[in-house]
């Protein structure tokens, strides 16, 4: 072995060894890439792809971080086109079976973008779309750091986010930075690829400076590596001073120029313009020196690299970023070519590479050589890097079915929800574990009285200067409302993190988020990523629909409800009643619950995993009687209901017990907020002599989706499909439907076709305006003139 290096981070290590590694795992980053394009038959003649020069830029950085940096407890966010990387890393430390390498962007095989939940190598983050991935280990911490001021430290994790440079042209990153509730994170570091190239371009002019004034003004540590070592020497000789100026202000389109050039070629460039001190300077440096020189770049620096991590370390109260420069496609014929983003070696120049690191046919995919250092090192690191099994703390979670709700007058689902929410706040069982988080709207979305009784989250205690009664917005550790600033993005990306407290901070949370409903779209792409993630928690949209009259259209949601009952894994729930509600949120709460404590990580191929993800709550604030709810309890019992209530939809009027024999009999079908206009359309068609049962979907979704199984059994059994058991008890017998939401038509249109007879569907198709209730309701024909008006029109399409 040569002599041991030692770097501040106390880790000492064998740069020769670390070399070796890096090598390898360059080496089959690359071939990973290239055995998914040319050794597989995929028979459809659709490129495969993969990113050969995206990953070789992390290379250096991933090997310092896995074979050197990092400790067990740590939970790493790997920007998406180097999942190769990762799975090379994993790979060598013998974390992933050889049979996968072959396998990336395969069926079951190794994904094209890291994925916790269908990656085999214990994927911590997943990423894919730029600019998420990359932020969410900032939320993580705050996770951790909630977890460890309300249930006792765990071990230290530091969470790592490794972030293409481009990336930050995302706005989520900025929001994430910028938002408190991210403040003082000492744990959390980002390194920035700069490669200075994004997918089409290289990154125009020189934007470090202006980001890391950013960073340092939201209070980050900032560190570069920039340079590596033989530039660094360079700078420290006499005139060194003006090549170190030259470089720094070079735009990066003219640096990047320089890739690809012979050298005689790359002095000329390189100094096109440049004054004469660097001329002068560069003038005793022969040509096959001066390119490697001016190309030392300390992202490709393991020392300088490490040297780094362990000046982050020692910052203990704010996140640091590390601008990491890099070459993209370094290592390889590629290198900086501006349009290297999805090149692809060729087949020449992938045997080059393998003879070049004295690999053959036979040898390619092994591992490094246990009998060698660099395999003892791999193995080493492989024990240091095995985590703990979690605990499953939490399993004394207990939710019950319901809290006995109580609702006499009046009452909207929004202000059961925040009822709700403050009597599971006395919970012994339950409210440990509850944790509510809002964009800046806690108090319109009634959250105020769970605030009032926990408190908000601060990791210090806050001196309140309020004396709002209404409002005691006590601030310290043991709160459990984590307040957000104006941001839906981060919204869903926190929920996201709480939601996988189980798995990344051993501690399972039942996580309630609220958002203004036409919001949640704001937020649509954090929320389609956490969910995809496996995270589970609630998310309640209220206010919601045109019910929000007097907001106007700016302010009205319509194709949420679409969007909740589409997005896989996430079940959509919207009831009318209280009582219904507080029998669906308790059953939410308590799948967040259990599968918090179950702890599997599911979604391997297909299936049905809806219920084992998270819950979206529609709700609105228009408050109406409860007592035809409670004439269904009398009638049905609650056993009954309850059942019927979770399964998605019971029959609220039930016209056949009354109806003159003979009467036409039709469905008038209701979501939400409308049902009291159901109701008087219901009664008057009974008045002219039509049998119209009302029947409340409390979720579509899952009325929807028990129908889709059935169909998708017969589908692929090749046998006739039944009508499923939840919607047989809502429909017992055939007649014309009229669905009713405020939501679009679109939503509840399926009905028709799933019970096989007419049906009109109303809904919310364009865009709203101010007014009252009945103003917007008369406007989108939700009124109950309209609703007759429909049943009639499905009576006659018979
Ligand atoms: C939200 C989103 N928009 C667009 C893309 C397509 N895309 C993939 S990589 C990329 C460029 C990324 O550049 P950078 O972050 O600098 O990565 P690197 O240079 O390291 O490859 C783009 C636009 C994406 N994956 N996600
Ligand atoms: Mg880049």
């Amino acid at each position: 072995m040569n002599d041991l290096t030692t770097s501040p981070s106390a880790i000492s290590y064998d740069a020769t060894v670390l070399e070796e590694i890096q090598r390898r795992v360059l080496w089959l980053a690359t071939r990973i890439v290239d055995a998914a394009n040319h050794d597989r038959e995929t028979g459809d003649g659709v490129k495969v792809g993969g990113h050969q020069a995206s990953s070789a830029s992390l290379v250096t950085v991933m090997t310092a971080l896995y074979f050197a940096h990092l400790d067990a407890p740590d939970r790493v966010s790997v920007k998406p086109h180097a999942s190769p990387v990762y799975h090379a890393i994993q790979y060598l430390l013998g974390n992933l079976d050889r049979s996968y390498l072959p396998t990336l962007r395969a069926f079951g095989g190794l994904q094209s973008y890291p994925s916790r939940t269908k990656d085999p190598d214990g994927v911590d983050f997943s990423t894919g779309s730029v600019g998420l991935g990359a932020a969410a280990p900032l939320f993580a911490a705050a996770t951790r750091r909630y977890v460890d001021a309300h249930f006792g430290a765990r071990p230290r994790s530091r969470f790592i986010a490794l972030i293409g440079d481009a990336e930050l042209d995302e706005g989520n990153i900025w929001e994430a930075v910028a938002d408190p509730a991210t403040d003082g994170l000492g744990d959390v570091l980002w390194i920035i690829d700069v490669n200075r190239q994004s997918l089409d371009r290289v990154v125009p002019g020189v934007r470090i400076a202006q980001w890391e004034q950013q960073f340092s003004a939201a209070g980050w540590h900032v560190v570069e590596a920039k340079y590596g070592q033989a530039l660094q020497a360079a700078f420290a000789r006499p005139g060194g001073n003006s090549l170190r100026d030259w470089i720094d202000a070079m735009p990066n389109e003219h640096y990047q120029s320089l890739f690809g050039l012979e050298p005689a070629a790359i002095r000329e460039r390189f100094l096109d313009g440049a004054p004469p001190a660097v001329q002068d300077f560069c003038a005793g440096i022969p040509d096959d020196e001066l390119a490697p020189l001016v190309t030392d770049l300390a992202g490709h620096d393991i020392g300088s690299l490490l040297d780094a991590f362990a000046a982050c370390d020692a910052e203990k109260d704010r996140p640091s970023v590390l601008f990491a420069y890099t070459i993209k496609g370094w290592g390889l014929p590629i290198a900086g070519n501006p349009r290297n983003h999805s090149a692809l070696l060729t087949s020449g120049q992938i045997d080059e590479l393998r003879t070049s690191l004295g690999l053959t046919d036979a040898t390619e995919w092994d591992r490094l050589d246990p009998m060698t250092p660099a395999g003892q090192w791999a193995a080493a690191r492989r024990e240091q890097l095995a985590r703990a099994p979690r605990t499953q703390a939490g399993n004394e979670v207990v939710i019950p079915d319901a809290t006995g709700l109580r609702a006499a007058r009046p009452i909207s689902t929004q202000e059961a929800f925040g009822r709700i929410l403050v009597d599971l706040s006395r919970a012994e069982t339950v409210a440990p574990y509850l944790v509510t988080t809002a964009p800046d709207v806690a108090t319109s979305t009634n959250l105020a009285g769970f605030i009032n009784r926990t408190g908000v989250f601060s990791p210090v205690p806050r001196r309140s200067w309020s004396e709002d009664p209404i409002l005691k917005w006590a601030e310290g550790p043991d709160g459990h409302h984590i307040e957000l600033g104006i941001s839906e993005m981060n919204l869903f990306l926190l929920l996201g993190q709480l939601g996988l407290a189980w798995d990344i901070s051993d501690q399972p949370l039942l996580p309630v988020g609220t958002v203004y409903d036409p919001f949640v779209l704001r937020g649509l792409d954090a929320f389609i990523y956490s969910v995809y993630s496996g995270a589970r928690f609630i998310v309640a949209g209220t206010p919601s629909g045109v019910t929000l009259a007097p907001e106007g259209g700016a302010h009205q949601s319509t194709i949420t409800a679409s969007v909740g009952m589409e997005l896989p894994n996430v079940t959509f729930i919207e009831p009318a009643y209280a009582v219904a509600l507080d029998w669906l949120l308790c059953g939410a709460l308590q799948s967040v619950a259990a599968a918090g404590q179950i702890g599997a990580r599911h979604g391997t191929q297909g299936g049905d995993q809806a219920e084992t993800g998270s819950f979206y709550f529609r709700l609105t604030t228009r408050g109406i009687n409860q007592q035809p709810f409670q004439d269904a309890r009398d009638r049905l019992g609650d056993a009954i209901l309850r059942r019927q209530v979770l399964a998605g939809g019971y029959r609220l009027i039930d016209a056949a017990a009354e109806a003159a024999d003979g009467a036409p009999p039709v469905y008038l079908v209701g979501c939400g907020a409308v049902m009291p206009e159901v109701l008087i359309a219901a009664a008057e068609l009974a008045d002219e002599g039509i049998a119209a049962t009302v029947v409340d979907v409390t979720s579509p979704d899952r009325l929807y989706r028990a129908w889709q199984r059935t169909l998708r059994q017969g589908v692929r059994t090749a046998t006739a499909p039944s009508i499923p058991g939840a919607i047989r008890s809502a429909f017992p017998h055939r007649a014309p439907v009229v669905t009713v939401q405020d939501a679009a038509s679109h939503t509840m249109s399926w009905l028709g076709s799933a019970l096989g007879v007419p049906a009109v569907s109303l809904g919310v198709d364009s865009f709203g305006q101010s007014g009252s209730v009945a103003d917007l309701y008369r406007a989108h024909d939700l009124d109950a003139g309209s609703i007759v008006n429909a049943a009639l029109a499905a009576l006659s399409l018979r």
